[in-house]
């Protein structure tokens, strides 16, 4: 008999299809399903978002999981202390959705500066009959922090490099074979900065870390781009900062509790927003659930998981 598997969230057609043959797949979305108690016993895996992961109440309703598999590299909402006290094992797919999440950071900070989104709404409406488009930010002129410089932090810097600007990053430590700036705080880099972007794993030390007092520091010119997670800015405060002009625009495609935005934000025009996208493309959303796919086949022919997180 297959193994029985819950699967939480939509995958690729093709990927679903894979995971459906080779396993016993229970396709619940939602948890409160009166469904879900009633196979709740037999799950051994569960396929899972990066934007779900596996909290500590799923968990906890699993009596006999051992692995759950994330199709996606962020694992800040699977509850690794209980994972690890069960003996449950956890799988990403990090690195094949990296130069997807970088390409979207560049995006979205050119769509932030260039008005892009903005025009895109001008000409639609018909508003450039009457009047142009106010004018943009220059790209290449402005100063670039990172904060969190690893994988996608590093492809975003490497992008950055096309464009000639200067780049520093605030990260756990400085690394050795850096030549950037490094800056021990976001406050600190904030405050050096035109452009901040967080591309740094949420954790319960980067939780709205992205405060009032690193948007003050980043100032009325300065811009936020997160491509990260949303749990790393303190929402309220952002929010407070558009509304005042405290910050001068935000790029966002992430949210503390997605998919609600703030009124505030959907109603500012020096916002730009995308709806929690960076992965998604066929080709990386192919590679991910492949990778997810190949450490679910490792946890049930009892090898070593290929990404593992615990
Ligand atoms: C996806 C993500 O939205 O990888 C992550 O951690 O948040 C995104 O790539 C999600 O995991 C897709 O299931």
């Amino acid at each position: 008999m297959s193994l029985p598997v819950l699967l939480r969230c939509p995958l690729l057609p093709e990927i679903q299809h894979q995971l459906e043959t080779d396993y016993d797949v229970h396709r619940i979305f939602d948890m409160s399903d009166p469904k879900l108690e009633t196979i709740a016993g037999d799950i051994k895996a569960l396929v899972t978002g990066g934007h779900l992961g596996a909290p500590a109440d799923v968990i906890e309703r699993l009596p006999n999981l051992k692995m759950v598999a994330i199709n996606g590299v962020g694992y800040d909402k699977v509850d690794l202390e209980l994972a690890k006290a069960r003996g449950i094992r956890v799988s990403n797919t990090p690195d094949v959705l990296t130069d997807d999440v970088a390409d979207l950071a560049i995006g979205l900070t050119l769509a932030l500066t260039r008005k892009i989104a903005a025009g895109d709404q001008f000409v639609r409406s018909g508003s450039w009959l009457n009047g142009n488009l106010g004018l943009g930010r220059k790209f290449s002129t402005l100063r670039f922090g990172i904060f969190g410089l690893g994988r996608i932090g590093k492809a975003i810097a490497k992008r950055l490099g096309g464009f000639d600007v200067d780049i520093a990053y605030c990260d756990v430590a400085e690394q050795s074979n850096v030549d950037f700036p490094f800056y021990q705080s976001v406050a600190s880099l904030a405050a050096d900065v035109d452009v901040l972007i967080i591309a740094a794993a949420a954790s319960s030390s980067t939780t709205r870390i992205v405060d009032e007092t690193v948007l003050s520091a980043l100032g009325s010119d300065g811009l936020l781009v997160n491509v990260a997670r949303g749990s790393i800015v303190d929402e309220p405060a952002l929010v407070q900062a558009i509304s005042t002009g405290a910050i001068a625009g935000a790029a966002l495609d992430v949210f503390a509790a997605e998919p609600v935005v703030p009124t505030e934000l959907i109603a500012s025009d020096r916002v730009v927003l995308t709806p929690h996208i960076a992965s998604g493309t066929v080709d990386t959303r192919v590679a991910m659930g492949n990778l997810m796919l190949t450490n679910l086949n490792a946890f049930a022919s009892g090898q070593e998981l290929i990404t593992p997180v615990v």
